[in-house]
């Protein structure tokens, strides 16, 4: 059975979604940051980063959100998780799925972990604050895409892209953004979102 370690509301939280939209059965395994769990040798042995998400799929183990994403999408081809192999929308799913790790999530962790890239306080500071307005700009940048009136990032199809959307569009600020918080709220109202962020202990950001 697919076995996913996971923290409520953090980078773990788009595969937990995906998994509940296959509807297959998978086990949760809940770690925490505070009691050690992400140190202990038998986590370290199979994801030595010592961060969630962790997939263990039988003898496949997979980090990285986006990469168990894709994978969990491949499980079920017919699912409509993506959009057909070769298309233009998937061309276009690839687009936004990389934008959002390697430029907003890889920049997310500057602010969410200041302390981890700077040897000052001030430093650490400073970073943070350069970070949320760099993640603020490539966020308007999904909000502009939108702009021309289609219903989700890679055309008319909600894909796996908008799960890994909502997961990183969990900040206020993005009310502002008139077209991405109309998606977010569209997002959240979703029977396999709502499933996730019970099961997580979350509230709804947007659509409450
Ligand atoms: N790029 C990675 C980021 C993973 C990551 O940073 N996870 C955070 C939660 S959002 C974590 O496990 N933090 C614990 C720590 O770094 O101590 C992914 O998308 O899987």
């Amino acid at each position: 059975m697919l076995k996913l370690f996971y923290l409520p509301d953090t980078a773990s939280l788009a595969p937990h979604i995906i998994l509940n939209r296959l509807g297959q059965p998978f086990e949760l395994v809940k770690m925490s940051k505070d009691d050690g769990s992400l140190h202990e040798q038998v986590y370290m042995e199979l994801n030595p980063n010592r961060r969630v998400p962790m997939l263990v799929d039988a003898d496949l183990v997979l980090f990285e959100s986006a990469a168990i994403c894709l994978h969990l999408a491949d499980q079920d081809p017919d699912s409509g998780l993506m959009a057909p192999l070769g298309s233009k929308k998937r061309a276009l799913a690839y687009k936004w799925l990389v934008f959002m790790t390697n430029s907003i999530q890889a920049d997310m962790m500057l602010y969410f972990y200041k302390e981890r890239f700077s040897n000052s306080a001030e430093g650490a500071e400073e970073i943070r604050t350069i970070a949320i307005e760099r993640v603020s700009t490539f966020m308007s940048r999904l909000d502009d895409a939108l702009g021309d009136g289609r219903p989700y990032l890679s055309g008319g199809q909600k894909t796996i892209v908008e799960d890994y959307l909502l997961m990183l569009g969990q900040e206020e600020t993005l009310k502002s953004m008139a077209h991405l918080y109309a998606l977010l709220c569209v997002l959240e109202d979703d029977p396999h979102v709502k499933a996730t962020y019970e099961a997580e202990g979350l509230q709804a950001l947007f659509s409450a």
